[in-house]
């Protein structure tokens, strides 16, 4: 069937829609991605899903049982390209062809082994107008978890930083406020959004953060939590050890943070490392606490990735953010600046708009409150 015409400013509204509505379901897919597909007819949007919570079923398969009748000779708008493999349902690429959809538009193909292009056959093969490519950037940004762990075997990493004026993290020994409320409520969405988060333990030992999620409405979206402690000296009287049986907590002892190579031997509150108390008492509290220990940052990524784990925040603090720097295993920077002079006894960040590498892109800036949100990535 000839599929009805649609102009190029028709096609990127569409699949800006998709692409939106895709995210609103990120972080909740489990291992799936969070796809979106809008199926339009006659100009109009007349079904539209994201892959659901859980990651079944996906979002083709919703959008067509949306649109009922109104497939036959329609355009579909998908994310991510429509998978061939048979799971509990069978693959999207066929239900689209069942349903009569003439043309599929599609912005990221699936680099997953048991689809990669052959979603595409199928549709092509059963005489389907098939496009790819279409604002695949922006795409691939909704899709950057995914594809990471697909791509490289680890979590797609953001590392979120705030700075004051004079270029300081904070003050040694003190805690102070360096960006203001707005930036606080964004960084728990970035927390929401993420799989897990990761903090030194210098910052849990100054700061004694809990890095849940405390916004009404996204209280269960909190990310596992991950503590880097190479010395042993996570206390079980911090807020995150005694959150543990409600958020999971993950200590990862990493033995060498400077290097890239290595083995990681995996293991878990059974251990005998000689890094922890691993006395009765200690481990009966320390039940809900996984511990792992791995040789460096690259292990502890491909571990986490095992795990399905998609994207980590990096939260802080200098040592942990320098660490993931200097090894390149940093995909996106999110930088919040203030006004705040920090001055004597200041805390130097390891970043600050002016010193961002080379590798990255910058992608904006906006105001958030009294402070400043800088977004870099890194260059393709
Ligand atoms: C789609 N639409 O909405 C999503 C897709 O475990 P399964 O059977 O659900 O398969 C997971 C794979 O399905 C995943 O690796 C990716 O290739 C694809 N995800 N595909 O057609 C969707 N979420
Ligand atoms: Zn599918």
């Amino acid at each position: 069937m000839t599929p009805e015409r649609s102009a190029p400013e028709d096609d990127r509204r569409f699949m800006g829609e998709a692409i939106r509505v895709s995210r609103t379901h990120t972080g909740l897919t489990d291992t799936n991605p969070s796809v979106g597909c809008v199926i339009v007819n006659g100009g109009e949007i007349v079904g539209s899903a994201v892959t659901a919570i859980g990651g079944r079923p996906h979002a083709e398969t919703q959008a067509i049982a949306i649109a009922g009748d109104r497939t036959r000779g329609a355009t579909a708008y998908v994310t991510l390209e429509p998978c061939a493999h048979w799971g509990r349902t069978p693959p999207c690429a066929n239900a689209l062809v069942d349903a009569g959809i003439a043309r599929v538009v599609v912005a990221v193909t699936d680099p997953d082994p048991r689809v990669a292009g052959q979603g595409l056959k199928i549709l092509s093969d059963a005489g389907i107008t098939v496009e790819t490519g279409l604002m695949e950037e922006e795409g691939r940004r909704a899709l950057a978890g995914y594809l990471m762990r697909q791509t490289s075997s680890r979590p797609y990493v953001t590392l979120k930083l705030a700075v004051s004026a004079d270029g300081m993290l904070g003050r040694r020994g003190e805690e102070i406020a360096i960006t203001g409320a707005e930036v606080r409520e964004e960084v728990h969405h970035l927390r929401a959004e993420s799989d897990a988060i990761l903090v030194g333990i210098g910052t849990v030992l100054s700061d004694d953060p809990e890095l849940t999620v405390r916004i009404t409405g996204l209280e269960d979206r909190s990310p596992v939590r991950i503590v880097l402690d190479r010395d042993g000296r996570f206390p079980l009287t911090s807020r995150l050890a005694q959150t543990s049986d409600i958020v999971p907590v993950i200590v990862a002892n990493i033995r060498d943070m400077a290097n890239e190579t290595g083995h990681e031997p995996v293991h878990d509150a059974s251990c005998r490392c000689g890094h922890h108390d691993h006395s009765e008492e200690a481990k009966a509290r320390l039940t809900p606490i996984n511990h792992l220990e791995v040789s460096n940052l690259g292990a502890l990524l491909k571990t986490l990735a095992t795990r399905g784990l998609s994207t980590l925040l990096v939260e802080g603090g200098a040592t942990v953010a320098s660490a993931f720097l200097a090894q390149d295993l940093v995909d996106r920077i999110v930088l919040y600046v203030s006004d705040t002079i920090v001055g004597e006894g200041g805390l130097e960040s390891p970043l600050t708009p002016s010193d961002i590498p080379a590798s990255f892109t910058f992608l904006g800036s906006a105001t958030v409150g009294a402070d400043r949100r800088y977004e870099y990535e890194r260059s393709a």
